[in-house]
């Protein structure tokens, strides 16, 4: 998608501070980082968020969550991570691509909403 902040980044339109990629997906780290390690995870595919996911979309779905703990044992965050992705307005989801927050290097707060 043209407009879409996420796409110009995977189509190296906009720069980032690239973690991991491949032919499927991009890893980079967030721009306002709200831990110490703060990475987004995103599916080089345009799906808007996770309310738009569907079953062809299964194995690349598969393939996003098994690059996570392979992102997180490069980052050395052995203490553990959150991922959390937020879906529309409710959701709080500023940027309309599907995206995954890998957050860690501290402990976090409980809170989840
Ligand atoms: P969300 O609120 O879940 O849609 O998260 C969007 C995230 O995207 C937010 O944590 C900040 C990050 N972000 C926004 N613009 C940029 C950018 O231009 N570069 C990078 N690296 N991150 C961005």
């Amino acid at each position: 998608m043209s407009d879409c902040l996420f796409c110009k980044i995977i189509n190296k339109e906009i720069p980032s501070l690239v973690v991991y990629e491949d032919d499927l997906c991009l890893a980079f780290r967030d721009i306002a980082p709200q831990a110490p390690c703060h990475i987004l995870l995103i599916p080089k595919k345009h799906i808007p968020s996770m309310a738009e996911v569907c079953d062809e979309d299964a194995s690349l779905m598969a393939h996003l969550m098994t690059k996570i703990p392979l992102i997180a044992a490069k980052e050395a965050l052995t203490g553990g991570f959150r991922v959390v992705t937020n879906s529309g307005e409710d959701g709080a989801q500023s940027v309309k691509h599907l995206h995954f927050h890998i957050l860690g290097g501290k402990a976090l707060s409980g809170q989840m909403g």
